[in-house]
């Protein structure tokens, strides 16, 4: 009986060698492991031998169970890998496989600090204008009272593409392109990219992005001016934020100011990135000089107003602990993707 059940398990390795699909595999497991099979026909005879063959031949009918269902089973995942690779072959899609994930872009913290200064401003009614990068030193300069060989141009170090255009140094022209276009009451906000030919170092590059902000009304008072920015400063940093004024110059506003928030990061405490003085300096501000109002037509005597511009990327460093300006346009995607929304 043992050679029997031998000869089977021989019989069975010969005939899954030739074995080509599902189909065939079935009927083998039926012929030899199913209940009219040569095993159960060895295993029905067991009672017509003596006890101690009875456990012997037992035991080899086991093994031989054991190690043709191991055969079948590795034939059968043999014959779904060949399936598999055969379909691949011939471009099906095999829907069981997990999908890959879809890279996806990240918002970039320049463009998330300008979405939420935008937010502030259009919750207060101010509403955003737009102006051209590639500008006239016109609007740049002479509009802004700052004519030829003032000093104040040496601040602005230009890119000049030809006589009497550049790529603009700040977002400042926008008000005078807004000013001579639209009647006051006017409430704007101008986010956009600036161009200086400053050397480039952790805190300077030759192209960054400033926020500009303009109000012309009847009444408009410094009053209005130091409200508005410290109800920003809050809604921008938290409630607890205090402002700090002191005097500046620009040749655009007077009186003008520098305008300086509680550190964001330390709330005052101080800290590295206030130098330990508890304040970061965020923006230029101050009221309309009154020679802007009417170099764009509008009456001085009637109307006043404020106006106020920062650099985007100053806020983002503070904001995100960004120690460096130039990790914001190396495009780094291990930067980037710390901002995944
Ligand atoms: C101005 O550009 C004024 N137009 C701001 C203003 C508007 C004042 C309206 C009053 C009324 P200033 O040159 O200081 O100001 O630049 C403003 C901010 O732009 C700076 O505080 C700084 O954060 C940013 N900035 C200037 N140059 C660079 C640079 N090369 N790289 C990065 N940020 C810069």
């Amino acid at each position: 009986m043992k050679e029997e059940l031998y000869k089977i398990l021989e019989e069975a390795k010969k005939e899954i060698a030739n074995i080509r699909d599902n189909i065939e595999l079935e009927k083998m497991k039926v012929k030899f492991l199913g209940k009219k099979g040569p095993i159960k026909d060895v295993l029905s005879k067991l009672g017509s031998i003596s006890e101690e063959l009875r456990k012997e031949v037992g035991r080899v009918a086991n093994e031989v169970k054991e190690e043709l269902t191991k055969m079948i089973d590795e034939a059968e995942a043999h014959l779904k890998k060949l399936q598999k690779e055969n379909e691949l072959k011939k471009g099906v899609s095999d829907i069981s496989l997990p999908l890959k994930k879809p890279l996806t872009g990240y918002p970039h913290p320049v463009s998330l600090v300008v979405e939420k200064m935008v937010n502030i401003f259009k919750s207060m009614g101010y509403s955003v204008a737009d102006g051209p990068e590639l500008e006239e030193e016109y609007y740049n300069f002479d509009m802004l009272n700052i004519p030829p060989h003032h000093p104040a141009r040496d601040d602005h170090d230009s890119f000049y593409v030809m006589p009497g255009m550049l790529l603009r140094t700040h977002t400042s022209p926008v008000q005078i392109r807004t000013m001579k276009c639209f009647k006051p009451p006017i409430a704007i906000v101008v986010p956009g990219r600036c161009y200086r030919r400053d050397a480039t170092d952790a805190t300077h590059s030759h192209t960054f992005h400033q926020m500009e902000g303009l109000v012309v009304d009847k009444g408009i008072s410094f009053a209005d001016l130091k409200g508005t920015l410290l109800l920003w400063a809050k809604m921008m940093f938290g409630e607890e934020t205090q402002i700090r004024l002191r005097p500046d110059f620009f040749p655009f506003t007077e009186p003008s100011a520098e305008l300086a928030v509680t550190c964001p990061v330390c709330k005052g405490k101080k800290c590295n990135v206030c130098k330990h003085t508890g304040w970061v300096e965020l923006m230029g501000c101050g009221m309309v000089d009154p020679i802007v109002l009417e170099n764009c037509g509008i009456d001085s005597e009637v109307y006043s107003g404020f106006a106020f511009g920062l650099g985007i990327e100053r806020v983002a460093m503070t904001v995100y602990g960004i120690s460096d300006i130039r990790q914001f346009f190396e495009n780094d995607l291990r930067l980037l993707e710390q901002f995944g929304k």
